[in-house]
């Protein structure tokens, strides 16, 4: 008590800094907030630096894998800080992180095909469009504009949209038709991606909406499970994007 008073003398700020504003040792979800972070940025470096290294029009490809990560990890600063010093974190905060991410990841799609042949402006429409549609419709719900269960509908009906062009649509059969063994593996690990990596996001929602479970009692679990999900979801979703534009340049160049 003494010593909380001195301190409080000698120094004004800390009267007025709460304990709670220091990660603490045995604050899992802080400390996975802190490690995804040093990996976006260590993510966007690496993406950054192997610019140089592939040709022609794999450098945009992994020009925008560094720029998910990169508003990913100036995102994550801030959600970690809220965390640490609230001990939550709102998720409608990663709408505004998803907002600009998400429609990148989707251009990989176009961008990967466009690489190796001719991709009409359509695919890209689509896969804008259902990105957009899963996540407004998926933000007004979680922000109470509309009710929890029409939100989730609209998001649902935007994200089969997106895996429709993917696997059926005319992304798919372009992949298929026209291109080279490398780059039809990556789109097909890609679509696994936005197939089981993105579930992650919907039931997330629906567990924290949908149940009519306490939402607080699920903001520990769900932050972890979000924050793993964006490491499969943007990390590993550029190193096959990486992987894909490196064996295309080797095999261009031998
Ligand atoms: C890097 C962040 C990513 C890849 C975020 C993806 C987010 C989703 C796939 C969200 C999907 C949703 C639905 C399919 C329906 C309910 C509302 C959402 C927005 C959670």
């Amino acid at each position: 008590m003494l010593v909380t008073t001195l301190s409080n003398l000698s120094s004004p700020m800390a009267a007025l800094a709460p304990e709670a504003m220091v990660l603490k040792s045995d604050d899992f979800v802080g400390i996975s907030f802190w490690v995804i972070s040093m990996a976006l940025v260590a993510a966007t470096a690496f993406f950054f630096l192997e610019i140089q290294r592939v040709k022609g029009k794999w450098k945009t490809s992994l020009t925008v894998s560094g720029l998910v990560t990169l508003v990913a990890a100036t995102h994550y600063f801030y959600m970690r800080d809220v965390w640490v010093e609230t001990g939550s974190t709102p998720t409608v905060y990663r709408y505004i992180d998803w907002l600009i991410t998400v429609p990148l990841l989707m251009v990989e799609f176009y961008l990967i095909l466009a690489a190796i042949t001719k991709v009409p402006g359509g695919v890209f429409w689509r896969l804008m469009i259902g990105t957009l549609v899963m996540l407004i419709g998926g933000y007004l719900g979680e922000a109470g504009v509309i009710g929890a269960w029409p939100g989730f509908i609209v998001g649902m009906l935007g994200w089969v949209y997106i895996l429709k062009e993917i696997f059926a649509g005319e992304a798919s059969k372009i992949s298929a038709e026209n291109a080279p063994e490398s780059v039809q593996s990556a789109f097909k690990l890609m679509r696994n991606i936005v197939t089981i990596g993105w579930a992650i996001y919907p039931l997330g929602y629906f567990l924290g909406y949908l149940t009519g479970a306490e939402p607080g009692s699920s903001d520990n679990m769900l932050n972890i499970v979000y924050n793993i999900a964006d490491v499969v979801n943007k990390i590993a979703f550029g190193v096959i994007i990486w992987t894909v534009a490196v064996a295309e340049t080797d095999k261009s160049e031998a």
